[in-house]
């Protein structure tokens, strides 16, 4: 590969990833860590693997909790994925508390 088309690459992927990250709505990201100041938050905790247009049950329920950091507190306690594991100890553990096969 020429290095015209990896510089190329470089940019695209760098845009790319650029857009996602904003997509994943970094007011929300925020939110989860106002509510748990030490945990690492990626877009997965609220959508879904491989589609980041759908939330998973996690995100659902922060969404319909009304999508601040109060929200995040109010479902802190639930365990939405039903995993038997609440979503504020997955947080805190680093599991995803919208994924039933990660606790
Ligand atoms: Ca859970
Ligand atoms: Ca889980």
């Amino acid at each position: 590969m020429k290095k015209g088309s990896r510089v190329l690459i470089g940019i695209f992927l760098s845009t790319f990833l650029g857009a996602m990250a904003s997509y994943a709505a970094i007011p929300d990201a925020n939110n989860v860590r106002e509510a748990n100041p030490d945990v690492t938050v990626s877009c997965t905790v609220c959508h879904e693997v491989g589609n980041f247009k759908a939330l998973n049950e996690y995100g659902q329920a922060y969404k319909n909790a009304g999508r601040n950091a109060d929200a995040v507190r109010a479902i802190a306690d639930e365990d939405s994925d039903e995993d038997g594991v609440t979503n504020a100890e997955e947080l805190k553990a680093g599991t995803n508390p919208g994924d039933a096969e990660d606790n």
